[in-house]
């Protein structure tokens, strides 16, 4: 993409609204616009990171052997109704009331709306395991929406449901969700913890949740500071195999981490040792739920069982905060000078920046880098404005790309361009060959899979 081309609406002035490093940047990078109270529009760049991330928790999810597809947003009042929830979900849920006088609500959540769908057109316990997802916009009309795209009130979350015959096959669902989420955050460049949490309006008293440690984050949290030693890292995995996700459950979270909700002051100083204790603050990302046959029963969503006798499924939901981890990655990485991007993530790869525009020498070897970089699968931002140097460097600071590429005059001379690391702030000489020879090395682990939906 050519910066001259694009549309990326960076603001000069920290905007006053915004309360939080990750908001003030979301806005001065050109990512978000607010279109009302806890409501955004996702400029061109926002919208980049938010297919990247969603891209990146398809493959997880399909490589867990969980199934896409898509649900609407909005709901019939019915359903919920039949859980008992219509009531129960109180001032969150936005009310609707279409033409014909129906009651409708926008989704907050699909349990009802699944388990409707899998009742409808599974009889036998022979079609289980299930496990179906989507990655659809919710809206929860969230009393304080702060924090940008933080505490939206509508914003775009994973939802997956598993439906299984027994318990433990079910929560064998729960573990797989647990590694597929651990390896969904790792790629994009995140330790997040799982917690022990409370089920809250969703029920079950299973359940844990993901939490991104930072100083701005809404939960107050306790754990064991071993915890954060813990990496997935690229070990294989077999989803089939309940001993193996077991495991990886019991690795993660036979240690001392609770958010305030489930927190038991008495067992954290028994259990954990002085030294080891930790208190701070986390951003929850994500929370899986096993919660048995809360939504099944009611609605009558059973199988026949192998002794041909209807039984109620055996559920639990997952959820991952899509927009929401946009937020939480630039609160995770960022400096004084703007975002910091991990490579996973990055709306574009790297940036070129042409010190002498109008100069046709470098001019044409900007030209070449963009075509090299593009023919080796990588998309890079070129700037290719009139502005002056130091304001093309602030833009790329700003917006955060992991790596720049300085094309000028007087190193064309000698024939090299300047690679320069945003995380680090080193520089290298290169020859434009050996620059993208050398990105194409960075980013090949993070292009191994294509988006599978
Ligand atoms: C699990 C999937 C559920 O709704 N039902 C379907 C279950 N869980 S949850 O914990 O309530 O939400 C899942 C994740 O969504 C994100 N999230 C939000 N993101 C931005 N703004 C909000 N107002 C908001 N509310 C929830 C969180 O990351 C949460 O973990």
């Amino acid at each position: 993409m050519r910066l001259s081309r694009y549309f990326l609406p960076v603001l000069k002035e920290t905007p006053a609204e915004a309360q939080i490093v990750s908001h003030r940047l979301m806005l001065r990078a050109g990512m978000i616009k607010q279109a009302s109270a806890g409501i955004y529009s996702w400029l061109p760049m926002g919208f980049k990171v938010l297919r990247k991330l969603e891209n990146i928790v398809h493959e997880e999810q399909v490589r867990a052997g969980h199934i896409p597809m898509l649900m609407p947003t909005l709901q019939s009042a019915d359903l919920w109704r039949e859980s008992g929830r219509y009531d129960d979900y109180g001032e969150e849920m936005l009310r609707i009331t279409d033409r014909h006088g129906r009651d409708m609500l926008y989704g907050p959540t699909n349990e009802e709306l699944i388990t409707d769908i899998f009742r409808s057109h599974v009889s036998s316990y022979k079609d289980l395991p299930k496990t179906l997802y989507h990655i659809q916009w919710k809206f929860r009309d969230e009393i304080r929406p702060r924090f940008g795209v933080m505490r939206g009130r509508e914003f775009l979350m994973k939802d997956g449901y598993n439906f299984d015959l027994t318990k433990e096959d079910a929560l064998h669902a729960y573990n797989r969700h647990l590694v597929s989420y651990l390896r969904t955050y790792e790629r994009m460049g995140l330790q997040a913890i799982p917690m022990r949490a409370d089920g809250g309006p969703i029920g079950g008293d299973y359940t844990h949740e993901f939490l991104v440690l930072a100083e701005t984050g809404e939960s107050e949290v306790f754990y064991d500071s071993e915890v954060t030693d813990l990496t997935f890292g690229d070990r294989g995995i077999d989803y089939d195999d309940h001993a193996q996700c077991q495991a990886v459950l019991e690795e993660f979270t036979s240690r001392y981490a609770r958010t305030d909700e489930t927190h038991d002051e008495a067992v954290f100083n028994e259990n954990v040792p002085e030294a080891r204790r930790r208190q701070a603050r986390g951003i929850e990302v994500g929370q899986i739920f096993y919660f048995g046959t809360k939504y099944s029963e009611p609605m009558g969503a059973t199988v026949q069982g192998p002794d041909g006798k209807p039984v109620p499924v055996h559920m639990g939901s997952h959820g991952i905060g899509v927009s929401r981890l946009v937020g939480a990655i630039i609160e995770a990485s960022h400096d004084e000078r703007g975002i910091i991007w991990p490579e996973g993530v990055t709306p574009f790869h790297a940036g070129i920046v042409n010190l002498k525009q109008g100069d046709a020498g470098t001019d044409a070897a900007c030209e070449e880098i963009y075509r090299a970089l593009a023919a080796r699968g990588l998309e890079p931002l070129y700037d290719d404005t009139e502005d002056r140097a130091g304001a093309k460097f602030a833009t790329m600071d700003l917006i955060g790309l992991p790596w720049r590429v300085t094309v000028g005059p007087r190193g064309l001379k000698t024939g090299v361009v300047e690679l320069t690391s945003r995380r680090t702030g080193e520089s290298e000489e290169l020859s434009p060959e050996a620059a993208v020879a050398r990105l194409a090395e960075i980013y090949a682990p993070h292009q191994a899979g294509s988006a599978p939906v």
